[in-house]
C-alpha cells in the first residue's frame, strides 16, 4: 500500500459533490437538506466536513410509512429475490471501497489501515453472508415470518460496520428499515444510501434519517416499528427499553462492555501484548467488546506490564490518513473529555499512570495509550466504560480469583483468556459471565457468528443464525390434529 498518506480527495469530492449539506433518504430519494442543520467534524483538525438535516417528527413518520408501504412487497419478492439485492449492495460497497474507507477515517477519525482493513471488509461480508441467508430462508426457517418495519439506532464507533449488522439482517428476512446513524458520524450512512439507489433498491426498503437522540426516541416510539436494534450506551439502552415496554415491539440492545482480559502465567507473553494492542489499542479503545480489564497472574505481572509499556512506546498516533498509524483521533471533543475525566478520576482513587510519551498534534482530539496499575477491583476505572485507550491492570493469583475478578462488573460483552495449557483455558471460559470467550484471541467478528451480550451489556444477537431469529416472527404453532373415533 505504500506509505504515502492515503489521499482524502475522493471523500472530499463526493462532499463537494453534494455542496457539503445532505437531506434525508426517504422513500427512495435524497430530500433537500432541511432548516434545522448540524455539523459533522472531522475530529483529528477539528474541521467542518459538511452540514446534516435534524430529522423532525414529521420526517421520522414518512420515513415509517414509506418502509411501512415497501415492506409487503419486498416480503413477496421471496428469499432468492430480495438475495440479488444484497448480493448487488456488496459488491457496490466493494467498488467504492475505497471511497468509503476514507470517508469513515475523516468522519470519525479511525485509522485509514483499520477503515481499509478491517471495516469496509466487514461491512462486505457481512451483507454477502446475509444474501446467502436470504437464499435460504423458505427452506430454513419455514412458516417464519418478517416483522415488517425494523427501527435501528447505531453508534459512532464502527459506522459502516454497525449500519451493516443492522441492515443486512433485516433484508433478508423481508423486513424494511428506519435507521439513524450517530450524529457525530452519518456521512458514510449517505453514500450508503446512494448505493442504494444504484442497487436499484425499491424506494422504502431502506430510509436513512439523520439527527440526535430525539430522533432515534421518535423511532422507538412510533407505532409502525415492529422492531427497534439499538446498539449505544447503556444508559440510552435502558431508556429505550422503558420506552418500548408495553408496546409489543421487538427489542434488541447492544450497550456497554468492560471486557477481562485474562493472562495466565503460562501464556505466551509476546504474543499476549500484541493481543492487548488489538484489544484496547484498536479504535482508540472506542469499542464495546473492548478488552478494557487486565486480569494477570501476580508471578508474571511485573514482567508483563513491562513488556506492555514497551510495547506502546512503539505505537505511532497522529493523521488518521497517515497508513502507518495505529492510534488515530478519538471521534468527538466530548468523548476526549469524558476519558480525561475519568483517568483523572482513578490518578485521584490512587492509580499509576502509565502514558506513552506521543509527541500528540497540536489540534486534534487526541489521547496518548495509557495503562493504568495500582487499581482496586471496586474503584471506578475497574468498574466503569472508559471507551478510550486506556487500559486497567489489576492482578490475580489463582484461577478461581481470575473467574471471581472477570465476573466482577454488572457488563458480559466479551473476555479474552491467554494460556498455553488449553485445559486450563478451555474450563476457565464457561465460568466467565460473557457474550463471547475468545482463547489466545481477541475481537475476532464473523458475520456467521452472533455477536452480543448478556447482563448490563444487553441482549439479542447479531450475526448468524440467532441474528437472523430476532428478525423473524416465529409461526404460531398448530394443534396436532387428534383423530375422533365415533
Ligand atoms: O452514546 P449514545 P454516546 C458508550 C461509551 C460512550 C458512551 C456515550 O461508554 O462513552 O456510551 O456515548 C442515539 N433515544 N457507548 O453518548 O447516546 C444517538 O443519537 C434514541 C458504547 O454517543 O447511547 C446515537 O445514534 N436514541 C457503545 C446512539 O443512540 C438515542 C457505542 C448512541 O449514542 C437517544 C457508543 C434516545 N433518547 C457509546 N439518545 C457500544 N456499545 O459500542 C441518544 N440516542
Amino acid at each position: 500500500y505504500g506509505e504515502a498518506p492515503e489521499s482524502p480527495a475522493p471523500a472530499q469530492d463526493w462532499l463537494e459533490a453534494h455542496d457539503r449539506r445532505f437531506g434525508l433518504f426517504i422513500d427512495g430519494a435524497f430530500k433537500k437538506p432541511g432548516k434545522d442543520l448540524f455539523e459533522t467534524r472531522n475530529p483529528a483538525t477539528g474541521k467542518r466536513l459538511a452540514e446534516l438535516t435534524e430529522a423532525r417528527p414529521a420526517d421520522v413518520n414518512r420515513a415509517v410509512a414509506s418502509a411501512k408501504a415497501a415492506q409487503p412487497e419486498w416480503a413477496a419478492l421471496g428469499g432468492a429475490g430480495r438475495a440479488r439485492f444484497l448480493y448487488a449492495l456488496a459488491r457496490l460497497v466493494q467498488k467504492h471501497a475505497r471511497l468509503f474507507a476514507v470517508l469513515e477515517s475523516l468522519d470519525n477519525g479511525k485509522p485509514i489501515r483499520e477503515s481499509r482493513d478491517v471495516d469496509i471488509p466487514l461491512v462486505i461480508r457481512h451483507f454477502y453472508h446475509h444474501a446467502g441467508w436470504a437464499q435460504v430462508m423458505e427452506a430454513e426457517f419455514p412458516g417464519h415470518t418478517p416483522i415488517g418495519v425494523a427501527g435501528q439506532i447505531i453508534p459512532w464507533n464502527f459506522p459502516l460496520l454497525m449500519l451493516a449488522w443492522k441492515i443486512a439482517p433485516a433484508l433478508a428476512t423481508g423486513n424494511t428499515v428506519v435507521l439513524k446513524p450517530a450524529e457525530f458520524t452519518s456521512l458514510t450512512a449517505l453514500l450508503f444510501a446512494e448505493i442504494c439507489q444504484q442497487a436499484g433498491l425499491p424506494p422504502g426498503v431502506v430510509n436513512i434519517v439523520t439527527g440526535h437522540g430525539p430522533v432515534g426516541e421518535a423511532i422507538a416510539r412510533h407505532k409502525d416499528v415492529g422492531k427497534l436494534a439499538f446498539t449505544g450506551s447503556t444508559e440510552v439502552g435502558r431508556h429505550l427499553r422503558q420506552v418500548t415496554a408495553g408496546s409489543g415491539k421487538r427489542l434488541t440492545l447492544e450497550l456497554g462492555g468492560k471486557s477481562p482480559f485474562i493472562v495466565f502465567d503460562d501464556a505466551d507473553l509476546d504474543s499476549a501484548v500484541e493481543g492487548i494492542v488489538d484489544a484496547i489499542w484498536f479504535n482508540q479503545g472506542q469499542v464495546c467488546c473492548a478488552g478494557s480489564r487486565l486480569l494477570v497472574q501476580e508471578s508474571i505481572a511485573g514482567t508483563f506490564y513491562g513488556k506492555i509499556r514497551n510495547r506502546m512506546e512503539g505505537l505511532r498516533l497522529g493523521d488518521p490518513l497517515d497508513k502507518s498509524i495505529d492510534i488515530g483521533a478519538m471521534v468527538d471533543p466530548v468523548q476526549l473529555s469524558r476519558v480525561e475525566a475519568m483517568v483523572a478520576r482513578g490518578v485521584e482513587e490512587g492509580a499509576v499512570l502509565h502514558q506513552a510519551g506521543h509527541a500528540l498534534p497540536e489540534t486534534g482530539c487526541y489521547y496518548p495509550a495509557t495503562l493504568m496499575t495500582g487499581v482496586e477491583p471496586s474503584d471506578t476505572l475497574a468498574q466503569e466504560e472508559i471507551f478510550g485507550p486506556v487500559l486497567v491492570a489489576m492482578t490475580f493469583r489463582t484461577p478461581a480469583e481470575a473467574v471471581q475478578l472477570a465476573n466482577n462488573s454488572r457488563y458480559g460483552l466479551a473476555a479474552s483468556i491467554w494460556s498455553e495449557n488449553i485445559n486450563l483455558a478451555l474450563g476457565t471460559a464457561p465460568q466467565i459471565k460473557a457474550g463471547v470467550v475468545w482463547v489466545n484471541a481477541t475481537n475476532q467478528f464473523d458475520a456467521a457468528a452472533g455477536f452480543g451480550g448478556v447482563r448490563e451489556s444487553g441482549f439479542g444477537r447479531e450475526g448468524g443464525r440467532e441474528g437472523i431469529l430476532d428478525y423473524l416472527t416465529a409461526p404460531t404453532p398448530v394443534a396436532p390434529r387428534l383423530k375422533t373415533t365415533k
